[in-house]
Formats: structure tokens, sequence, C-alpha cells
């Protein structure tokens, strides 16, 4: 194909070779020596017109809903509200209706929404977030708000307000590939830590992502996945979350290399995290498709995390934009 020639004789690839994953592998292989695991990220980045102001309003109005806990009649607004607005920005909408259970083992009706972008192509990329809102504020320091579920202004809103500003974006300009955008229902269910309970269980967390993981034909879609959790705090830093790390080093390597050449290094920083039970964490294990975390972290989750100052006002248009435009230059940087 010509065009295709044309592209790589002016695209001038700068390979970086993810070292640590050499070094550690010689540290105990005896000398063995696995081959060196490379990315490639275009020398120059396309530039791209993300929006701050937008991606807020998109947070603004899922707050405005009330908490969206699941099988609330505000939960119910919202999943019309994105759905809306995905057919309004172009994507092909896809709702995956399946039973989950919730952390007492009753029944839950979950709903995970996918946009699609040129859905005929076969390289593709998975964005996602979650869009549920945790039943109960079981982290604030008043224990007599505990019972009331959050706001999530934070915590589910602003990775959704991110990928719907990022969905606009895809219908004003196409991407080379095919990305699909979806959002993950009951991820913040998980048991509380306020109540006494028998047993805790890990998988009560993440139960829209674990369904949807386990739906169709999801291995051999997607490239790699991105999923986003508290990308708004005025505040965030984004070290290294470690199952990214240890899953999808890759990914890490193109994200975070991206957002140091886009001026994005002091958010994006190089330290390790902590191994985080998210979304990202049941793509990995039940999908081959190498999904990393974008989740601000600081020797604990934000000081908002799972309390009712989880709202708006805590909301900073700067940080969703820079992780807005940190992904929207990796999705356009894919060909
Ligand atoms: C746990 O607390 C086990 N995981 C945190 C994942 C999460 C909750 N992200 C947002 N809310
Ligand atoms: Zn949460």
């Amino acid at each position: 194909m010509p065009s295709m020639v044309g592209r790589i004789g002016t695209t001038t690839i700068a390979a970086i070779a993810v070292a640590a994953i050499a070094l550690t592998s010689c540290a105990k292989g005896g000398g063995k020596q696995l081959p060196q695991n490379t990315i490639e990220i275009p020398e120059n980045l396309p530039t791209v017109s993300f929006c701050a102001d937008s991606a807020y309003e998109y947070v603004a109005a899922q707050t405005a809903f009330g908490p969206r806990v699941p099988e609330s009649e505000a939960h119910s607004q919202c999943v019309e509200y994105l759905t809306g607005k995905l057919r309004q920005f172009g994507a092909v909408v896809e709702i995956q209706e399946a039973e989950g259970t919730n952390y007492e083992g009753k029944p839950l009706r979950v709903r995970n929404i996918t946009g699609s972008y040129r859905p005929d192509r076969v390289k593709r990329v998975l964005l996602c977030a979650h869009y549920d809102s945790r039943p109960w504020a079981d982290h604030d320091p008043d224990k007599s708000k505990r019972d009331r579920p959050i706001s999530g202004a934070n915590d589910g809103a602003s990775g959704v307000g991110v990928l719907l500003e990022i969905a606009r974006q895809l219908q004003a300009k196409a991407p080379t590939i095919g990305v699909d955008i979806v959002f993950f229902d009951a991820e913040d269910g998980g048991t509380p830590d306020h109540k006494e309970t028998d047993n805790y269980r890990q998988d009560t967390w993440c139960v829209g992502s674990q369904l949807w993981s386990k739906g169709p034909g999801r291995d051999a879609a997607h490239r790699f996945g991105i999923l986003l959790d508290m990308v708004g705090a005025a505040d965030a830093t984004f070290p290294i979350e470690l199952f990214s790390k240890s899953k999808a080093p890759e990914v890490v390597e193109k994200v975070w290399g991206i957002a140091e050449r886009t001026g994005k290094g002091g958010l994006f920083t190089r330290d390790n995290g902590s191994y985080i039970t998210d979304d990202h964490l049941y793509i990995n294990k039940l999908t081959n498709i190498p999904t990393i975390d974008i989740i601000h972290y600081e020797d604990g989750f934000c000081k908002t995390w799972h309390t009712q100052d989880d709202v708006l006002d805590n909301i900073s248009r700067a940080t969703l934009g820079a992780v807005g435009e940190v992904v929207l230059t990796v999705v356009y940087a894919e060909r």
C-alpha cells in the first residue's frame, strides 16, 4: 500500500526499551536473557485539542443526578445520559446487560456501556472507567455520614467525563485505529469497611468489569487498554500502579513516556504506586488485553476517597485536561 510506505518514510520511530524487564529477568534467570521488549512512540507526536471545560461539564452532569448507586433512579438516569452522549458523539453504542451479585451475595442488575469508533477496524484500543458510585462513605472521618452514598465526582465521574470528551474529539477527528470506550458498572460496591461482615471478598469489587471480561470475543480485539480512575483532584499524582507495571509494562512505558514528552511528567511520576484492585486487574486476569490503571495515589488514595467530600467542588479542570491530553495523544499516535 503506497500510503503506508509514505507514512513510514516520513515518520522516525523512537524505540524505547523496557529495560526493567530485561534487568529483573537477568537477576534470577542464571544469565539467560529474554528478548528486550520494545515499544514505539512516534518522534512527532500528534497535537490534540482536548477541552478540559467540556470534560468538567460531563462530570458535573453526572453528579447532578445524585449518587449513581446501582439499581437507583439516578443510576438509570445516568445510563440514559451516557448512552445519549455517546450516540450524540457518533459512537456505535452497545449495552451489556448481565446479572451480578452484590457484597452480600444478592443479585444485582449490571449494565456495562460501550461506545465504539471505527468498529470495522481490527486494530483497536480499549479506554474505560467506572460510572457507578459507592453506596457508602465508609472512609468518612465523621461516622454519622458513612451510611449515605457518595457523590463520586472524582471516584467514577472524573474518568467518565474525560472519556466523554475523548469521544467528542474522536467524532471531530477519526483515529487511525478502532477505539472502544467502555463505562463499567458496579465497580464500587466492594465489601464496606464500616460494617460488621463475616468475610471480606476481593471479588465484590469490579463486578461490571468481571462480567465484561467474561463476555464474548474479548481476547483478540484490543492491543491494550487504559483504565481511568480518580483523575480529577487538584493535587493528583499518578505514580505507576503496580499490577499495570507487572501485567502491561509496555503500555505503562507508552503512556508515561508520552506524558513526559507532552510536559506532564510532574503529574505522571515514575514512582512506584501500589497494587490496586481495580477494573484493570480483572481485564488482565480474564482476557489477553494488557491494561493499565491511571489512578491517583499518594501513600494511600486521595483524601476525599470514599468520603462525603468527593464532590464537584474538589474537581480540577487542569487535572482532567492533563489526563485527557495524554490519553488522546496515545490514541492518535497508534497506527
Ligand atoms: C479497593 O479498595 C480494594 N480498591 C479500590 C478500587 C477503587 C474503589 N477505585 C475506586 N474506588
Ligand atoms: Zn471507590
